[in-house]
């Protein structure tokens, strides 16, 4: 009696208060270790993925998103993983990926198959979602075992760097081709006035630089951005008037994560749609912790003298910077927040939402209605009986657009778009959930829907 009460309890006040969070940003697989991309008018943000229940950094493939309004994020599916790097054979790590000429480069660390540890690899696509392949077929980097979390970064005069490192940070300048390089590896010295100091463990390395460099150029002015510690880790930033230094320790950005932290953290900066954003990871999914990780971002303003502000996680996330339009196809997968459901991939349809459970939900946000909908459309797949959507606006126990029982489907393979009539007129700006209700069992498949 009192667990169902506790349960009743959880129903109408956690999940109402987790429906209207925006943080973590994908709370479909943990993702880790953000990189986010802009390219023309998208976000497209690359990730690391631990893999569920891990007691290390388990990490088979990487993942990728976009959104255009920085609140909906549309599932891209997994367009990089160790099987593309045959000479590598675990620890999928920290990556970012860049584009030019045409191309779009993703640089990882692996851990190579025959024993020397970790290097870094290349990956080559002409879409920013994939598919990647190996450019090299063989590591592009491999310097000594701390060769992890390279970032990469293409000057205004066409130069192109790539850094990364742990406990060591190292550049080289990359070739015009992004698949080689030119010169010498370069160690930067770890000094106090470079990289601060450590708060603990203070005579095991020479600074706080710990590994996750990200290197971004605003106006004249170079930042790096890196994890730095010990552990658990703070994110902090020094500058530098050359993407070659010397730098200039500046400050923390992000403290410790105390609540819903991970040990480990990893930042991401980028300027979009005349905003700016940082992009870290935390433990606050839940069952997350350290080896379960999940992105979040922040919007932050700079200061007026080009520094970056203490930037605090929270778990409201960011503002939505675009309405979302519903009369046209939306993907399932395009997700402002969750709970219970997971995404597959096939071939016919791209990426798609399955694991649809009684009692799950999509909430997608900010979306205008800025006319009736008289109409719903969806394409579904390998519907139960009895398996059912209420479309809700605002909360989970908002105002319906619509109720409705999918036609159950006999060949379980086969997509199929069915049409409903909405209830009720609703217009203006609103969250939309898709709650699902019916027996027990994977309900069905979902691809997209659209108003009419
Ligand atoms: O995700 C694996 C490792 O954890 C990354 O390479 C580091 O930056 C840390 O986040």
């Amino acid at each position: 009696m009192v667990f169902k009460r506790l349960v009743y309890l959880c129903l109408f006040t956690c999940i109402p208060f987790l429906a209207s969070a925006q943080n973590p940003i994908i709370q479909t697989v943990y993702t880790a270790d953000p990189a986010p991309l802009v390219y023309k008018d998208t976000v497209f943000l690359y990730t690391g993925h631990d893999e569920d229940k891990s007691t290390w950094f388990t990490m088979k493939d990487w993942r990728a998103y976009s959104t255009v309004d920085m609140v909906n994020w549309t599932d891209r599916g997994s367009p990089l993983s160790l099987e593309t790097f045959k000479w590598a054979n675990k620890d999928a790590w920290a990556g970012q990926c860049t584009f030019r000429n045409g191309k779009f480069y993703w640089y990882v660390p692996v851990n190579q198959a025959n024993g020397k540890g970790m290097a870094i690899g290349v990956a080559v696509s002409t879409s920013p979602t994939g598919p990647f392949k190996d450019a090299l077929g063989k590591p592009l980097v491999h310097s000594g075992n701390g060769d992890i979390d390279p970032t990469v970064f293409i000057d205004d005069d066409g130069q192109a760097y790539l850094y990364w490192g742990n406990p060591y940070l190292k550049y080289v300048k990359l070739n015009g081709d992004m698949i080689s390089y030119s010169g010498e590896v370069i160690t930067v010295p770890l000094n106090k006035e470079g990289f601060s100091v450590r708060y603990k463990d203070a005579d095991k390395r020479p600074s706080a630089y710990e590994e996750g460099p990200w290197l971004h150029k605003r106006k004249d002015l170079y930042y790096m951005l890196y994890a730095a510690g010990g552990v658990p880790e703070h994110l902090a930033y020094s500058t530098s008037k050359t993407a070659t230094g010397p730098w200039t320790y500046q400050d923390t950005i992000m403290t410790i994560i105390k609540k819903g932290g991970a040990f480990t953290n990893h930042p991401g900066l980028i300027d979009y749609k005349g905003k700016s954003y940082f992009f870290y990871h935390n433990g606050a999914l839940k069952g997350g912790g350290g080896f379960n990780r999940s992105v979040a971002v922040e919007e932050f303003k700079f200061n007026s003298d080009g520094t970056i502000p203490r930037i605090e996680n929270t778990v409201a996330g960011v503002e939505a910077i675009q309405k979302l339009n519903p009369y046209q196809i939306t993907q399932a997968e395009t997700i402002a927040w969750q709970e219970g459901i997971e995404t597959a991939f096939d071939p016919n349809s791209g990426v798609y939402v399955t694991d649809i459970d009684a009692g799950d939900y999509l909430k997608v946000g900010n979306v205008n209605l800025k006319r009736e909908a008289k109409s719903i459309e969806l394409r579904t797949s390998a519907a139960l009986e009895g398996a059912s959507i209420e479309i809700r606006t605002d909360s989970l126990t908002g105002p319906i657009i619509a109720s409705f029982v999918l036609k159950s489907a006999a060949n379980q393979e086969k997509w199929s778009t069915q049409i409903f009539k909405t209830e009720k007129v609703i217009t203006g700006i609103h969250d939309i959930f898709f709650v699902f209700k019916g027996p027990n069992g994977n309900l069905f498949n979902f691809d997209w829907w659209k108003f009419n």
